[in-house]
């Protein structure tokens, strides 16, 4: 039985590789940080079948202390500040967590794990103020925000740390990926969260930034697959994880509206309160390589990502309104 550690395993991407690790027979521990009160909603459901074990991207010896602990096979770093629009408002702190963070793990695995396999996860806000559309794994990045500077100081570090120590490394580049579980401050999720609240009569606008970015968005489940994949073949190597397809704000408001039969123009207003001081305008990922050599392909579409998000969200806030009323 492989070992698998997973931090970030409270996020989004961590609790569906969880799901994936667990259905492949790994023993999946998780590093949790310390928190006041739990915050395991999305690893509910797992609880019983993962471990859990404290540590902080910010502490050097409890990522020793767990690595040399629990003896992992494959480690995937997914932990990090991850919001954009905070990087500006904490950017020593996104440094510290989203950059320095990458090498702090990467040193504990020197020290402790050297023969473990390491994914990072880096993302498609490198490549920022966008140098050349579709983007792949050559383009040149040009980050846009204190987020997507500490990215690229993320990757170039486990790429670097592969070449000087040998280590099997691997750095995916992950475009946008949605799901149920993202966060409800995530354009995807604020939007289907808010188009259930309104059809369901808890509120009656919805305030929005730049509603005329385009990303290429794709299904996190889906992502995951990807960074398995990449720490299964017999070299490390770095590789774009995309559909290929890139929607516009504006159209992800028409699909989720659309769906419980609303107008979006009736509903949402354009907050300058919301856009951000240096925009990432159009994102769309070229994952040839991916596709050539993992074999990976996006199995969910952005429609039925959408419809899934709603409907999900509709269930929820559907129950927050009958708990309301008893
Ligand atoms: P997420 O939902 O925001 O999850 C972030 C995770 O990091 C949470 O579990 C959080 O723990 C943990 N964390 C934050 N600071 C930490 C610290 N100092 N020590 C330990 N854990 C810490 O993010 P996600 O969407 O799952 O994304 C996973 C990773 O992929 C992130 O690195 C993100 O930057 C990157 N990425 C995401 C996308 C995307 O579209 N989702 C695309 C490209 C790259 P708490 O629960 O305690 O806050
Ligand atoms: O959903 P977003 O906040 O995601 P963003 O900034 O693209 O970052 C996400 O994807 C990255 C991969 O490229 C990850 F690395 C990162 O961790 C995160 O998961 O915003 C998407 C777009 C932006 O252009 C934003 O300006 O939507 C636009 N937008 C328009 N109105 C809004 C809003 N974004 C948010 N969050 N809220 C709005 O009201």
């Amino acid at each position: 039985m492989k070992t698998a550690l997973v931090t970030g395993v409270t996020g989004q991407d961590g609790s569906y590789l969880a799901d994936l690790l667990l259905r492949k027979d790994y023993r999946v521990v998780g590093m949790v940080r310390r928190l006041s009160m739990e915050n395991f909603g999305r690893i509910e459901h797992l609880l019983d079948d993962i471990e859990l074990v404290q540590g902080d991207l910010l502490d050097q010896m409890s990522l020793i202390d767990i690595m040399a602990e629990i003896k992992p096979d494959e480690i995937y770093n997914l932990a990090a500040m991850s919001f954009v629009p905070t990087s500006w408002k904490q950017p020593v702190l996104t440094g510290e967590f989203t950059a320095l963070g990458v090498i702090r793990m990467l040193e504990a695995l020197r020290v402790a794990a050297p023969n473990a396999r390491f994914y990072q996860a880096s993302s498609s806000e490198m490549f920022g103020k966008v140098r050349e559309t579709p983007q792949n794994e050559l383009t040149p990045f040009y980050p846009r925000s204190p987020y997507g500077v500490a990215k690229v100081y993320g990757h170039w570090i486990t790429v670097n740390y592969r070449e000087s120590y040998n280590l099997f490394a691997c750095s995916g580049i992950l475009f946008n990926h949605e799901s149920p579980r993202r966060g409800l401050e995530f354009v995807t999720r604020k939007v289907t969260d808010g188009v259930a609240r309104i059809k369901l009569g808890l509120q009656k606008e919805l305030r929005m930034g730049n509603i005329a970015a385009k990303r290429d968005w794709g299904f996190a489940g889906d992502f995951v697959e990807a960074m398995w994949r990449m720490l299964q073949q017999d070299e490390p190597d770095d590789y774009v994880i995309a559909t290929g397809e890139a929607r516009s704000v504006e159209e992800l408001l028409g699909l989720a509206f659309g769906h419980v039969d609303l107008d979006w123009r009736e509903h949402v207003v354009v907050d300058s309160g919301f856009l951000r001081p240096a925009e990432v305008d159009y994102l769309v990922g070229d994952a040839s390589k991916a596709k050539r050599i993992l074999g990976w392909e996006p199995e969910i579409g952005f429609e039925e990502l959408i419809s899934m998000m709603v409907d999900a969200d509709m269930e929820l806030v559907g129950r927050t309104v009958a708990a309301r009323g008893r």
